[in-house]
């Protein structure tokens, strides 16, 4: 996703063009529209001043006395906007829910709107994007920033691109007005112009252990692109460069598809790339999508030529994962760590939240102990049966441990428990205090009866 890329790559992205001689990426102007919404005559075809079909929620926290109406003298685009007169309450409109709303999940979305506020001292307005699945139950929600306080010009707000979730069926667009601590008696907002694009999806890199490449070993570089609409020109290309920016080796693809190809579901367009077999190094790899010659997609990933590392029975060295392994599987997780040279590999086992659960985590361990690697279990992020005891929704584990073991024992002995057999050294936050430690190993705590373990005081293998 486009967004995730984060500035490195942006500044990658820019080095890029300068090479190529490309246009500048805007995903916007290469989207094509799926949803658009300017509050115009069209839209108001029963002249009640109200735009035809959208849903206004109801209920004690959206007060019906808080006025909203097509205002026919101010529009972003054309000449009129929907206006709501603030008056001490939360306001909310939703999209119309029809044909139009369609979505196919194959796609990134993209989503642009205006906002105007005039005298806003504490309530602020936002747009919102969510995707349904067939049953109309949300799946995704997306918020644009929020707008307060009097602005003489119009706001642009803008989301996305984002991926939807595959079941995803139908988007909405909610135009919400907010409270802040002391709702705001009086104030305006105006919304207008709100479009929603579709572009297609380029994936780059697939199996993670392609990345780590031996010598004399043939270089295997995946893409995938979804999303293609038939009969328009796309154009994937893709260049590979060693550690010091020299271009190796670079290839294009025309991409055309049918309207045939296309009405197949969820069509994806996978594109192999092998290179001969590389020198010793690191080397990046650049990808984009033109559609029509426009710069419309970017991906990155990289690559090393190296030995693979043996594993060892024995080091000192090791990684914190203090946030889990995010997506990558118990196999990658395991292999990347071998290859890292670590013996030690600390990881969030307290939290019943993870995303993975605990076959996979056991699919973890056993991974780790296949390469020689030794678990530390985190107790650093307390589940919610103790989280919720708090009634806010940032607790650490700090909070939790200063509070004694009387209230936190059962829960601690039960990640244990549940993971004893492959996990004999445990740590208590991410850097616990002596006198908790104190009390642990004194016998005042739970842990003394796990004899063959260790509870660490924490930080001497790194955070
Ligand atoms: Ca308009
Ligand atoms: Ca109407």
């Amino acid at each position: 996703m486009l967004s995730s890329l984060g500035s490195a790559v942006l500044l990658l992205v820019a080095s890029f063009l300068a090479a190529e001689g490309d246009a500048p990426l805007d995903p916007f102007a290469a989207a094509s529209e799926v949803l658009k919404y300017s509050f115009e005559e069209s839209e108001d075809q029963n002249v009640d001043g109200i735009p035809d079909d959208w849903t206004r929620r109801r209920g004690a926290e959206f007060p019906a006395y808080i006025r909203s109406e097509i205002d026919v003298n101010a529009g972003h685009e054309s000449l009129q906007s929907l206006r709501v007169r603030l008056n001490g309450g939360r306001l909310t409109y939703y999209s119309p829910f029809n044909n139009g709303a369609r979505v196919d999940s194959s796609f990134n979305y993209v989503f642009r709107g205006w906002v105007r506020t005039e005298r806003l001292q504490n309530d602020a307005a936002m747009i919102s994007v969510s995707f349904l699945n067939h049953r109309k139950e949300r799946l995704q929600r997306f918020v644009t920033r929020a707008v307060t306080g009097t602005h003489r010009d119009w706001v642009r707000l803008e989301i996305g691109p984002v991926e939807p979730h595959p079941d995803a069926r139908f988007v909405l667009i909610g135009c919400h007005c907010v409270p802040g601590a002391e709702p705001d008696l009086k104030g305006d907002v105006w919304f207008d112009d709100l479009w929603v694009g579709r572009l297609p999806r380029l994936k780059l890199g697939g199996d993670l252990k392609n990345r780590y490449v031996r010598p004399q070993s043939p270089i295997s570089i995946n893409a995938e692109v979804s999303g293609i609409e038939p009969g328009v020109s796309f154009e994937l290309f893709m260049s590979v460069t060693d550690i010091n920016g020299k271009v190796i080796d670079r290839r294009n693809e025309p991409i055309m598809i049918s309207s045939e190809q296309a009405s197949r579901e969820k069509l994806k367009l996978p594109f192999r790339w092998e290179l001969p077999a590389q020198p010793y190094g690191h080397y990046q790899v650049l990808a984009h999508l033109d559609r029509n010659g426009k710069l419309m997609l970017l991906g990155e990933t990289s690559f090393a030529v190296l030995e693979y590392a043996t594993p060892r029975s024995k080091g000192e060295f090791g990684w914190s994962l203090p946030r889990g392994w995010g997506e990558l599987t118990p196999s990658e997780l395991a292999f990347i760590a071998s290859q890292g040279g670590i013996h030690w590999l600390k990881l969030p086992l307290w939290d019943d939240d993870l995303k993975s659960g605990p076959s996979v985590v056991n699919d973890v361990l056993d991974e780790l102990a296949d390469k020689a690697i030794v678990p530390i279990g985190l107790l650093n992020k307390p589940p919610v049966a103790i989280t919720k005891q708090f009634g806010r929704d940032s607790v650490k584990a700090s909070d939790v441990f200063t509070l004694g073991p009387d209230f936190w024992s059962s829960s601690v002995l039960a990640a244990l428990t549940k993971y004893s057999a492959s996990v004999e050294h445990w740590q208590l936050g991410a850097c616990p205090s002596r006198l908790i430690l104190a009390d642990i190993l004194s016998g005042r705590g739970p842990v003394r009866p796990f004899g063959r373990g260790t509870v660490s005081a924490g930080c001497a293998l790194g955070r």
